[in-house]
């Protein structure tokens, strides 16, 4: 890694420099100097980002745009320039690397450990939401084409399971046709987008709890992260996914589906904090909507998993044979539990506005 992080402005002799964090799509390394300072390296995955100076003009967009309302660095993610100056570092080899600065003495988590922890996460991206609401979206380019347009990625799974590229179609055979059947929901919110009765919000498009800062004294929000895919989107596709990942009672991973649930009382303190630090920007409709959101965009993430083990996980990263269709099995378990509690689901939704 050295030919890459000695292209940064450094404070300090890098000491260390090991693979971290447990993202799906980028190759995340810490940095420590002699200072000593932390940084995050990251490479970007290019063939997942296909515009990447777009996007990092969005990043540096957005960050800056953050950083108009705080003094506090630990507030927006702060871009370290490389030795030219330039705010990322695009290689003659085609690969883009950036640095950021660590967050200090914050939490990232990968499950929620008390249900306080969710419904903060709830705020970071219900603020997140209410601090981009006068950044002009039209700047913005679409890092991803039809990120969240669930009916599009059926599309494309459908394409998966014709080609069938790796030859384990007939090895999950039962995996496909219980998410063909859900087909049908796909276009929910889409429909009532293409309608006008959903507005395009800036959202942020991919938002797990592990990717929020907390506190580590107070466990409050410092940032969101992970920016790549703010784009013009749904509000009800970002409290979707956050309960996708955070209102699950198991690991996105878990092989035991008797352990994977869509807790209710987490989804409730995910809710709620979402909507104390947004709800009055949002329409009654898309208030309405939220619990769609959910469903979609486990629906869509699932859908995505088994497209990507039938084409051979070529997508998301994955550290052992399987796991994307692991992955899959246990977001259609969080679909079908949703489907079970779909009524208490919308109940919390409308006692949390009353
Ligand atoms: P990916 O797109 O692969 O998910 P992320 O940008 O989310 O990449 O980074 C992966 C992980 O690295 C995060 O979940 C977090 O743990 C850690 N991380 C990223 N940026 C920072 C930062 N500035 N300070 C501290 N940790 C960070
Ligand atoms: C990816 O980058 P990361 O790990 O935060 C993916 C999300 C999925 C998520 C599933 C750009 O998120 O869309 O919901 O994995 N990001 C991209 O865990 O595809
Ligand atoms: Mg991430």
């Amino acid at each position: 890694m050295e030919h890459i992080y000695r292209q940064f402005q450094l404070d300090g002799l890098p000491v260390s420099c090991t693979r971290y964090g447990s993202g799906h799509i980028n190759q995340t390394y810490l940095l420590v100097t002699s200072r000593p300072h932390l940084y995050v390296l990251q490479g970007l995955n290019t063939s997942v980002f296909k515009n990447i100076p777009g996007l990092m003009n969005n990043l540096i967009a957005v960050t800056d745009h953050l950083r108009k309302n705080t003094d506090d660095p630990r507030r927006a993610l702060q871009l370290v320039p490389t030795l030219s100056g330039q705010p990322y570092l695009a290689c003659e080899n085609g690969e883009y690397w950036r640095l950021y600065e660590f967050v200090l003495d914050s939490l990232c988590l990968n499950r929620a450990e008390t249900v306080e922890d969710l419904y903060q996460s709830g705020v970071a991206f219900g603020q997140f939401q209410n601090q981009l609401a006068d950044f002009p979206a039209e700047t913005l380019t679409e890092t991803i084409p039809h990120f969240h347009d669930t009916p599009d990625r059926y599309r494309l799974f459908r394409e998966a399971i014709a080609a069938d590229k790796a030859g384990r179609l007939k090895d999950v055979q039962a995996e496909v046709d219980a998410y063909l059947a859900y087909e049908k929901e796909a276009d929910a919110l889409m429909s009532l987008c293409r309608s006008g009765e959903l507005p395009l919000r800036v959202t942020h498009n991919d938002t797990k709890l592990n990717n929020v800062m907390l506190d580590a004294a107070t466990r409050t929000p410092l940032c969101v992260i992970d920016l790549d895919t703010v784009m013009p989107g749904l509000a009800a596709n970002d409290f979707g996914d956050s309960i996708r990942f955070g209102a699950s009672t198991a690991a996105e991973d878990e092989e035991d589906l008797s352990k994977v649930e869509m807790s209710l009382e987490l989804f409730e303190a995910f809710a709620s904090g979402f909507l104390s630090a947004c709800g009055s920007r949002l329409t009654a409709r898309e208030i309405e909507t939220l619990p769609w959101g959910a469903k979609l965009m486990t629906l869509e993430c699932g859908v995505r998993f088994l497209t990507d083990h039938l084409n051979g996980d070529v997508y998301f990263h994955i550290s052992r044979p399987g796991l994307n269709l692991v992955r899959c099995r246990t977001q259609l378990k969080l679909v079908q539990d949703m489907d079970k509690k779909w009524d208490e689901m919308n109940a919390v939704i409308r006692k949390l506005t009353k």
